[in-house]
């Protein structure tokens, strides 16, 4: 008898070992995608450094602009029925957003939404009283785990310009949806770059090789393997970056007219790259400084992806359930009964 519970108590704690085990090493491969983790660099377990064949355009898309929110403006880039399904991404909103106008008080689920200023400054408050401005350069990369409520609102700018920056939305894997929120957020002056006299990259996530060999590295700790690249190329200049094989990979352009993998291509559009070869090919061959972002991920293959507005979730259940612990605020909406935040402008 006594033997016998040994061995059951035995098998229920291997059982339990067992589990935890298999979820913690899934964390530590997620953490660690390709090669990518905070101690081990990209770069640096590539075989063959003299070999880099472009990868090729696939798709090229113009952003049409389009009202979101409440009277902000936003080029959709991915997220419109042409791009849609390029997994780990939902959306990236290149956003413009005038005092008055905004993103007043909405939910997020199962996701990451990572905004990046080009222009202005945009300010946000959440149902946990959390608050915070992000300016020109800044960077905000949240994630929203199993709930978060907040607010995105511009903030005043005397000359009255619009307020100006890109809204990249991330799925999470399936272990992480239902983390506690989370916040990283890096001042302009804190977010590495790596530089030449014609080229910088900065290193928004990821990481970028410098001309003497060194890697810059970005302090953003990611869930699901990203690198978003801000790259700006002087007239003449020309970059090789790599990136990690097999992750989805697109560009979007801000200004001048860069060539992609050969291919000239005006502001304001989406180009998504193939999966083959080992980076981004990138020139400037006009007289006009030209700026673009790289935003590559790892997929998560093998993942369904039902998204409702800003509800993520993996299964029709997962969405119904966030549908039903919203309404009752439960389960991580708790802070949602009866909050108003003070910026979204209708308490
Ligand atoms: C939204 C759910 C949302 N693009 N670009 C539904 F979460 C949003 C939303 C945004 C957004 C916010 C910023 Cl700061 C920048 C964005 C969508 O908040 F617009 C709808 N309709
Ligand atoms: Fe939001």
């Amino acid at each position: 008898m006594r033997f016998l519970f040994t061995f059951l108590t035995a098998i229920v704690v291997a059982g339990i070992a067992y589990l935890y085990n298999q979820k913690t090493a899934l964390k530590q491969n997620l953490m660690s995608p390709t090669t990518v983790s905070n101690t081990t660099t990209y770069h640096e377990s590539i075989e063959d450094m003299s070999r880099f064949a472009a990868r090729t355009v696939s798709k090229l898309v113009r952003a049409i602009e389009q009202s979101e929110g409440a009277g902000a403006t936003v080029r959709r880039s991915i997220g419109t029925p042409q791009l849609r399904n390029y997994s780990p991404f939902l959306m990236l909103d290149h956003f413009s957003v005038k005092v008055g106008a905004g993103f007043p008080d909405h939910p997020h689920r199962g996701q990451e939404t990572v905004t990046y200023m080009l222009d202005g400054a945009m300010q946000h408050e959440d149902f946990a009283g959390h608050a915070g401005k992000i300016e020109t350069g800044d960077l905000q990369w949240m994630t929203a785990g199993k709930g978060i409520m907040h607010a995105e609102m511009p903030c005043p700018r005397p000359d009255g310009k619009p307020n100006v920056g890109l809204q990249l939305w991330v799925d999470l894997p399936s272990d992480y949806k239902l983390d506690e929120p989370q916040y990283q957020e890096h001042r302009d002056k804190d977010i590495p770059r790596a530089k030449n006299d014609k080229v910088e990259v900065k290193v928004i996530s990821g990481e970028a090789l410098n001309a003497d060999g060194s890697i810059t590295k970005s302090p953003v700790r990611n869930r699901v393997g990203v690198w978003f690249l801000d790259v700006r190329i002087q007239p003449g200049g020309k970059l090789e970056q790599r990136i990690p094989f097999g992750w989805n990979t697109f560009l979007y352009t801000l200004t001048g007219k860069p060539h992609i993998a050969g291919k000239q291509v005006e502001p304001y559009h989406t180009i998504v790259l193939g999966r083959e070869g080992d980076g981004v090919a990138a020139e400037n061959s006009g007289e006009e400084e030209v700026r673009f972002v790289i935003i590559a991920g790892q997929p998560l293959d093998g993942q369904r992806c039902v998204q409702y507005g800003p509800f993520v979730g993996d299964s029709e259940e997962f969405i119904y359930q966030a549908f039903m612990d919203y309404q009752g605020q439960t389960n991580g909406f708790e802070r949602a009964k009866g909050w108003n935040s003070k910026i979204g402008g209708r308490a």
